[in-house]
């Protein structure tokens, strides 16, 4: 399977900031990684959902492999350049009928990440589309810097609790990214998306990975957990912790998330200087 972008699709990340439709696992592959995640979920706790399962490549030798598939490396090459890591992995699994939902967030303002210059691919594990709950995206918002995020404090379906300020956008321009089973999109880390709850009968099941060229430093007072995996080139920086690779094939990790949005709102002043 060829994983190389075309001239357009570069054209098309820089200036809508995002890109879809890009094959990386066919069918026999796409069994294999369900399996897999069925695996991954039966190490979940009683009360635990799904929402759980990040960073789990730290622990898991199947995650780390989907991580480090040379077939999206190949397609995250071209946009981030030649030198860069991978440092976050998370599902965001909707099952059928449930009322959950995605606010719409910029993906930098959560990250305690400079400079911004980060992007994330999301695996479908599942045909994505319009009736089970596909991500929605406003194609350009990524070159407009960084927007104001409202702490919803639990209200509502969002399953992530900081919501961007949109009212500089047509809400109407928004697109749907719909992906077949074994497909990937990738967005930028500024680009405003989010996403509607799973009302049909299909599970939705999505895994995020994120990536950075090696210039990006993370703020540990933050983050304190952050590691990195060098993904392609040479890391001339050497900022940021290194993590080491799993052995186990199936794992999980047990601790506590920080994003800016876990670190809470006086982290998020002092990051983002309000
Ligand atoms: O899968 C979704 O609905 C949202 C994913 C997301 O917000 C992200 O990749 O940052």
């Amino acid at each position: 399977m060829p994983a190389k972008l075309t001239p357009s699709d570069i054209e098309q990340f820089k200036d809508r900031g995002y890109i879809a439709g890009l094959p990386v696992f066919d069918a026999s592959e796409l069994r294999d990684l369900n399996a897999g995640l069925g695996e991954i979920v039966a190490l979940l706790g009683p009360g635990e959902s799904t929402k759980e399962i990040r960073e789990w490549h730290e622990a898991s030798r199947f995650l780390f492999d989907i991580c480090m598939h040379d077939r999206i490396l190949d397609y995250v090459e071209p946009l981030i350049g030649p030198d860069f890591v991978m440092w976050a992995s998370n599902f965001f699994i909707k099952e059928p009928g449930t009322s959950e939902s995605v606010a719409w967030h910029q993906d930098a303002y959560y990250w305690p990440l400079e400079p911004r210059a980060s992007l994330t691919v999301w695996l479908a594990f599942d045909d994505v589309d319009v009736e089970n709950g596909a991500m929605i995206v406003l194609p350009g918002s990524h070159a407009h810097g960084i927007f104001d995020h409202n702490r919803l404090g639990g209200a509502g379906s969002s399953v992530l609790d900081l919501e961007c300020d949109t009212s500089a956008f047509d809400l109407g321009t928004a697109e749907h990214v719909c992906l077949k089973a074994g497909e990937i999109s990738i967005h930028s880390d500024q680009l405003i998306h989010g996403s509607p709850a799973n009302e049909s009968s299909r599970r939705r099941a999505g895994l995020t990975i994120r990536y950075s060229p090696t210039n990006v430093k993370c703020d540990l007072s933050v983050n304190p957990h952050f590691r990195q995996y060098l993904a392609r080139g040479v890391d001339r920086y050497e900022h940021n912790p290194v993590g080491e690779i799993p052995e186990q094939r199936i794992g999980r990790l047990f601790r506590e998330h920080r994003s800016v949005e876990e670190a809470g709102a006086e982290a998020e002043s002092k990051f983002w200087k309000k």
